[in-house]
């Protein structure tokens, strides 16, 4: 693998200068924009993850806002979640669809107000498309993308760290939900969510000249509860069934599919783009779906491309994101398996670089 060459067009972030003081050894390739992969190395990051704190520079999870009268109307059209209920202060995992069902990102929304709204998107273009309804419905609203970089802190002591900054006010704060505090005299959105299973805290830093001063007090206050530098960790988050957009899905797969069927709510989001298309995949039921396996074996190398799953002779799946994991002491994975196949204790063969190894499918690995 060689180098990637950087320009402009590849967006720096507002923690970079504190990501590369940290010794970050790799990164990828985000909504344009660098997104740390590796610190020490990606099995210590998770031992890390699990035991301690981190801070994550996840500036790369652009925020398309939505403001003005019209920006719940907006924020409906485009995904099948009825979001009728939802209260500001509240965020919510949200798909979004295409006019066939196909997922075109996979966001946290954030309701800031009845008409003031964030999405915190996946790695797709999806201000155009937003920009682009907005437009042909001719709706009251402005769509852009805000200088807004969120720093995620998670971790088991994720929650000491925040409320050694902030104060006991983080306590109270529940899953999904937000609050605002202070910090240097401007008002931080804290929400409890994140990338993780372990726990933990995203802060939607508005303003870049902010991020600095917040990475170097939240280094500061946790050198105690060993506070490092890491990043959304590719074996934690496969081993807590958390999906990544343009890997383990994409505009071919309906959110049914990647078994997001719990966050859409066809027969009352009236409206929504996809809508029909849905109805129909929910009646039919979907032919292929998201499961955990499990390959046995040695360390299996990145699943930079898919990896097919037969049985016997049959193509019935295939693996798009795998790792090693040091706790379940096997390769820990997420693919796309066909109904005949998909039940848990099926056993399979997956065909990957380092040759035809065993697999089976898991009812998942977290609890
Ligand atoms: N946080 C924020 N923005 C994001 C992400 C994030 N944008 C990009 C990407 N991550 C979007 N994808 C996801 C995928 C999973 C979750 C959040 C964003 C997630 N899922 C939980 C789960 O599946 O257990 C909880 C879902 C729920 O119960 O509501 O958190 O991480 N700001």
């Amino acid at each position: 693998m060689s180098m990637l060459s950087l320009s402009r067009r590849l967006r720096r972030t507002p923690f970079s200068e504190g990501v590369e003081a940290a010794g970050v050894k790799a990164y990828t390739v985000y909504n344009h924009m660098l997104l740390p992969t590796v610190f020490r190395s990606v099995e210590e990051d998770y031992h890390h993850l699990k035991s301690a704190v981190q801070l994550w520079d996840v500036s790369c999870e652009r925020q398309v806002e939505i403001r003005g009268p019209d920006a719940q109307r907006l924020v409906q059209l485009l995904t099948p979640r009825d979001l009728r209920g939802m209260l500001p202060g509240q965020c919510g995992y949200m798909p979004v669809v295409d006019e066939t069902g196909g997922m075109l990102n996979d966001p946290v929304v954030v309701k800031l107000a009845e008409d003031h709204w964030w999405i915190s998107i996946a790695d797709s273009d999806l201000l155009y498309w937003v920009k682009g309804i907005a437009n042909g419905y001719r709706h009251d609203v402005l769509v852009d993308e805000p200088d807004v970089s969120p720093l995620a802190v998670q971790g088991p002591r994720a929650e000491d760290l925040l409320v050694s900054v902030f104060g006991d006010g983080i306590r109270a704060i529940r899953f999904f939900r937000f609050a605002i505090f202070e910090f240097q005299g401007r008002n931080l959105l804290i929400a409890r969510s994140g990338y993780s299973k372990q726990g933990g805290f995203e802060i939607y830093v508005e303003g870049s000249e902010r991020c600095m001063p917040l990475w170097n007090t939240l280094m500061e206050a946790g050198r105690a509860m060993d506070v490092h530098a890491g990043c959304p960790n590719l074996i934690e988050r496969i081993e807590g069934g958390l999906l990544s957009y343009g890997n383990d899905m994409t505009d071919d797969n309906t959110p049914h599919e990647c078994g997001l069927g719990r966050f859409c709510n066809v027969e009352t989001a009236i409206g929504c783009i996809g809508r029909d298309a849905l109805l129909r995949v929910v009646k039919e039921g979907p032919v292929r779906q998201i499961r955990a396996l499990s390959i046995a074996g040695e360390p299996v190398p990145p699943c930079d491309r898919h990896w097919p799953i037969r049985a016997g002779k049959q193509t019935v799946g295939r693996v798009s994101s795998a790792a090693w994991s040091p706790d379940f002491k096997t390769n820990v994975c997420i693919g796309m398996v066909m109904m005949t196949h998909w039940d848990p204790g099926t056993r399979l063969t997956v065909h990957t670089p380092a040759g035809e190894r065993e697999a089976l499918v898991e009812e998942r690995f977290w609890a």
